[in-house]
Formats: structure tokens, C-alpha cells, sequence
């Protein structure tokens, strides 16, 4: 048994998520802990909302309610919503919470001890209309490169170009609108990650060596080009707060950090939030996986565009802070999910936002499609007509009808338990091998993170029940011989059983439906052991047996046309 600490990249506060944010960085990581857990690892699940910054500003204004309100709800929408796709967090937490604050001060404060943070000032627009320095995004005004009228001043969206607010041609407040803009001196923070570059190259040598190719590469960009030191404040009323001790000039001025300088901080302080959340008589220690953990391994999940400050800047800090809190083990990095090739997009409608996709299907359906499709390697596009193919085939046909054929047949053969007579032949060994290699296919690509693969050793097992079936044809036996049928049923149903227990990360819902067609007890079904699988015997002769309802509904043509229609888009991609 080891110790398994896993991280999803915080879900920005912002809005709801879409599809894409799903797979490529909360549910492989709850695929990962529930496979973990079910292994008999000890293993801390740990996630949060990511509230400071700009956008969270700007998406409280547009909502008309006070920022922290704003958090406060949009937090509780997102946590439901992530209810309803069974993401097992052991805690989802919030950047905006006090252990956050005092950590991410903490941090700051080491980085300074140790030479790693410089006050310098630097020009800044302001607004007097505004009466506030204006942050890079608050600022938009005219493309230098490409001449588009709404270009922030962080980054052209129209050509893509980092700039600086003062590239801008005639400038304009975003907040008020007002171009009565000027350059005044003010003093920030910058982290200098330029000293830093080679322990971080060296770490990345010695850590990075097995992380998949996406994650490396991307690392090794950042490096190539050189770290380069970054202002880690912010002129924003919602923050954390630099902390006046250190720094009480810029406090006083009402400086916070920067959201990136924070955010990844927040996978310690929701670890800790988690730990003072332990009901009475638990105790919770949060620093026995953070701090001189030797012994616990880390995890972490998120898609390409979050790669740079995992695998480099947040480790730039933590190397600076000389302090042994725990770094990656291993980064698992996703491409993009698409939706008819094109970008998944709130403002033109287009995709399927992760409330929606819960109103109008079950969250096993999303989760199978979503795993079996992960866009790991490339990118991968998302069409209904792809989606309604695979639930169909994989999950009504494949699994599904399986499940239903063999309970139902029985119940109306044999009655409501799992039927006796017969001796295991030649058929039944050839399956309990084909089981056995595959549950330890699945095992391996599990273990290595590799999703697609990890859905095609599933499928291959569930069709695996599909052709002993068509071998054995039970409905045949019953009349000629009905203890070969007896035997025959009662092998398809060890095959629930493993079905129940191996899917469990993938479909957990369906899993306990299965887990609920036989009494078992809890204890025979953690995992499948290759002796378990081999002799398909646990369910025996006599037991009590519930026939589920159907396990998924076929999607029709009028369904995709129907979802086409709701969701939009189709057209322009
Ligand atoms: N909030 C990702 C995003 O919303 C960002 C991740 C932070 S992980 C520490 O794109
Ligand atoms: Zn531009």
C-alpha cells in the first residue's frame, strides 16, 4: 500500500466548465483515485475553485454582486455539478479561504528570505476617473500588430501577441471606459525565477524523466527560452493579501497577489482546508502529505495550457522557499477536447457546458464517452453522432445488454437466485484466462495513466461476456440441458460481478447498480484478483439476485438530431 496525493487543476470561478475542462483534468483524476482506492492505496483526492484574479472581478461585476458573494455561489454551483458527475474529491476547496491566505503569504515571505523577491517599480497605467492603477487585462485599446479594436492589454485575442498595456493604441479604461489614462510609478513584487532556472532544469532532469512527452516537452519550451522574472503582485481588491510585515508600503497601497502566485499554493491549503474540516474524532493530517512526505507520491492532472506553471513555475517557487514541501512526482498533461473540430465557446453557445450535459443524460454516459476519448496524445473531437455511436454500441449494447440478457433469462428460468448444477469445462477456463489477461491489461494502463488504452481493455472484457454467450447460447442448453444452462448463466454472472468492480472507476453509478444485483458483501469485491478471475466463482450457486432495470438507454437519430439542435454550433465548425 502507498500514499497517493492527486490534484485536478483548480476549475477557474469564472463560470461553468465545459466538457473539455472535464476530461482533461478532473475526471481522469478521479478515474485515477477511485482506481487507486479500489487497489487498497491510501489516497488524497484533493481539487477547488480558483477565485482571485481579474476574471473573477469581472464575472462578479457582470453578475452585479460583490465578488466574495459571487465566489461564494458560484463555488456551490460548481461543487454540485461535480456531485453529479461522481468526482470523489476527498475535499474541494477554495483559493479565496483563509488557509490559503496564510500559506500563500508564508511562501512569499521564504522566497524573500532567501533572495528570490525584489521590489521594483515599475510604470503603470492609471485611471483617475477610476481612481486606481489599472491591471494589464483592465486596460484594452487597439492592436499594434493586427490593428483589432478589443485587444486587452495583456494579450491580443484577434492575433494572439503578448503585449503590454502600453503597446496599445488609444487606450481605454475596461472598467469605466475612460481615456483619461495615465503612466504613474508604483512598486510590485517580482519572483526571480531567472535565478532559479537551473534547479528547476535539474529537477525537471531528474523528475520529469517518465512524464508522458506532452508534459516534458512543454517544459522544456519554457526552459529553452529562459525563466524570466515575473511580478507576482497585482493592483486588485480581491486577493491575497501582501502581507505588511514584509512589504507595508505595497500593503498599505492595497497590493495582492497575483492569482498565479497563489493558486497552485491552494493544493496545500485545500489539503489543510480538508484537515480542519475533519468531523469530531478524526484527525486529519494534512502536513503528513505535504511536508518531508517522502513517502507519498503526487499526481497531478490538468490540460496542455496549465502545463507551464506546473511543471516549471510553481516549482521554481517551491524549490526557492528551501523548504521540503512536496513537488510532482508526475504531471499528466491533456490536449483539447473540440466540438465538431472547433473550440468549445461560451459566448457563441457552442458545446456542452458540464450543467447541461447532466440535464439531459446521466453522468455515466458523459464519463465512458469522455475516458474512452481523451484527448491525451492529440486532440480529440467530439461529435453527437460519435457520442450516440459509442454509448450505443460500448455501454447499451456491449455491457448493458449483456448484463440484462443473462439476469433476465435466469430470473424467468431458474428464479430470483443465482441458479445451480453444472461443471466448469473447457469454455469457462478459456474465459477465466481471457478475464484474467485482460483485468491485468487494464491494471497496467491504469497504472501508467494511459486512458484510451485502459477504455479498450474494459470494452474488450465486457464483449468478452458477449462471446461466451454466443458460445454457450444458455437459451439453447436450457432445453436440452438445463444444469449446462444453470452453469453457463451462472459464469455470465461472476462476469457482472467482475464487471462490477472493474468498471467502478469509469461508470461508478452502473457499478453499483451491479454491485446491488447480488447480496455480496462489500469486502469480496475491493478488486479482482488473476485467481478471482480465473476460476469466476465468487457468485454461487443459491444467492439472492435483483434484476436491474436497463443499464443504458439507446440514443436514436431523432436524439442526435434533437441535441444537435440544443447545442448549436455544428454548422460553423
Ligand atoms: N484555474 C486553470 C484554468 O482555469 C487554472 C488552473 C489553476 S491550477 C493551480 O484555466
Ligand atoms: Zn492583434
Amino acid at each position: 500500500m502507498a500514499r497517493h496525493l492527486v490534484t485536478s487543476a483548480l476549475p477557474y470561478i469564472n463560470g461553468i466548465k465545459h466538457l473539455g475542462n472535464m476530461v482533461g483534468s478532473m475526471l481522469p483524476a478521479d478515474v485515477y483515485s477511485r482506481y487507486l482506492r479500489q487497489r487498497g492505496h491510501d489516497v488524497l483526492y484533493i481539487c477547488a475553485t480558483d477565485e482571485h484574479g481579474t476574471p473573477a472581478e469581472l464575472a462578479a461585476a457582470a453578475a452585479g454582486l460583490p465578488v466574495a458573494e459571487f465566489c461564494a455561489q458560484a463555488h456551490e454551483t460548481q461543487k454540485a455539478i461535480y456531485d453529479g458527475f461522481g468526482l470523489s474529491f476527498d475535499f474541494f476547496g477554495r483559493s479565496s479561504s483563509p488557509q490559503n491566505a496564510t500559506l500563500t503569504q508564508h511562501f512569499a515571505r521564504r522566497l524573500n528570505e532567501h533572495g528570490f523577491i525584489e521590489e521594483r517599480a515599475i510604470r503603470q497605467v492609471y485611471s483617475p476617473a477610476d481612481g486606481r492603477f489599472l491591471p494589464d487585462r483592465y486596460v484594452e485599446g487597439t492592436c499594434p500588430y493586427c490593428g483589432y479594436d478589443k485587444a486587452r492589454g495583456d494579450q491580443c485575442e484577434n492575433c494572439t501577441r503578448v503585449l503590454d498595456p502600453t503597446d496599445l493604441i488609444e487606450p481605454r479604461s475596461a472598467i469605466s471606459g475612460s481615456t483619461d489614462l495615465e503612466v504613474r510609478e508604483t512598486k510590485h513584487l517580482f519572483l526571480l525565477q531567472s535565478k532559479l532556472q537551473g534547479e528547476v532544469e535539474a529537477w525537471i532532469d531528474e523528475n520529469g524523466k517518465d512524464w508522458p512527452l506532452l508534459s516534458t516537452s512543454i517544459a522544456r519550451k519554457w526552459l529553452t527560452e529562459g525563466l524570466q522574472d515575473r511580478a507576482i503582485t497585482r493592483d486588485l481588491e480581491w486577493g491575497v493579501p501582501v502581507p505588511a510585515d514584509t512589504w507595508p508600503d505595497l500593503a498599505a497601497e492595497g497590493k495582492v497577489f497575483y492569482v498565479w502566485f497563489d493558486a497552485p499554493i491552494e493544493y496545500i491549503a485545500a489539503t489543510k482546508e480538508w484537515a480542519d474540516a475533519a468531523p469530531a474524532g478524526e484527525t486529519r493530517d494534512w502536513k503528513s502529505w505535504w511536508y518531508e512526505a517522502e513517502d507519498v507520491r503526487y499526481t497531478q492532472f490538468m490540460a496542455k495550457d496549465n502545463v507551464p506553471f506546473h511543471t516549471v513555475m510553481f516549482p521554481a517557487t517551491q524549490l526557492g522557499v528551501r523548504e521540503p514541501w512536496t513537488m510532482t512526482d508526475y504531471v499528466k498533461g491533456f490536449s483539447w477536447l473540440t466540438y465538431y473540430g472547433g473550440k468549445f465557446s461560451t459566448s457563441q453557445k457552442r458545446g456542452i457546458f458540464t450543467d447541461a450535459a447532466l440535464e439531459v443524460l446521466p453522468s455515466d454516459y458523459w464519463r465512458y464517452f469522455l475516458v474512452a476519448n481523451a484527448p491525451e496524445s492529440d486532440d480529440s473531437s467530439f461529435t453527437w453522432e460519435h457520442f450516440a455511436g459509442t454509448v450505443n454500441k460500448d455501454l447499451a449494447d456491449t455491457l448493458g445488454n449483456f448484463v440484462n440478457r443473462v439476469l433476465t433469462f435466469s430470473a424467468k428460468k431458474f428464479g430470483d437466485t443465482v441458479p445451480a448444477g453444472g461443471v466448469p469445462g473447457e469454455a469457462e477456463a478459456r474465459l477465466g484466462d481471457e478475464v484474467a489477461r485482460l483485468v491485468a491489461e487494464l491494471e497496467t494502463h491504469l497504472d501508467a495513466l494511459e486512458y484510451r488504452k485502459a477504455a479498450n481493455a474494459l470494452r474488450a472484457l465486457w464483449a468478452a461476456g458477449n462471446a461466451y454467450l454466443v458460445e454457450k447460447e444458455p437459451w439453447k442448453q436450457v432445453k436440452t440441458d438445463p444444469e449446462a444452462a444453470a452453469l453457463s448463466l451462472r459464469t455470465a454472472m461472476n462476469l457482472i460481478r467482475v464487471y462490477a468492480i472493474v468498471s467502478e472507476p469509469f461508470v461508478p453509478d452502473t457499478s453499483a447498480t451491479l454491485r446491488g444485483v447480488f447480496a455480496l458483501p462489500d469486502d469480496t469485491a475491493t478488486w479482482v484478483t488473476p485467481e478471482d478471475a480465473i476460476a469466476l466463482d465468487k457468485v454461487v450457486p443459491g444467492a439472492g439476485l435483483t434484476v436491474p432495470p436497463v443499464l443504458f438507454a439507446k440514443l436514436t437519430d431523432d436524439d442526435v438530431a434533437a441535441f444537435r439542435e440544443r447545442f448549436g454550433g455544428v454548422e460553423s465548425a
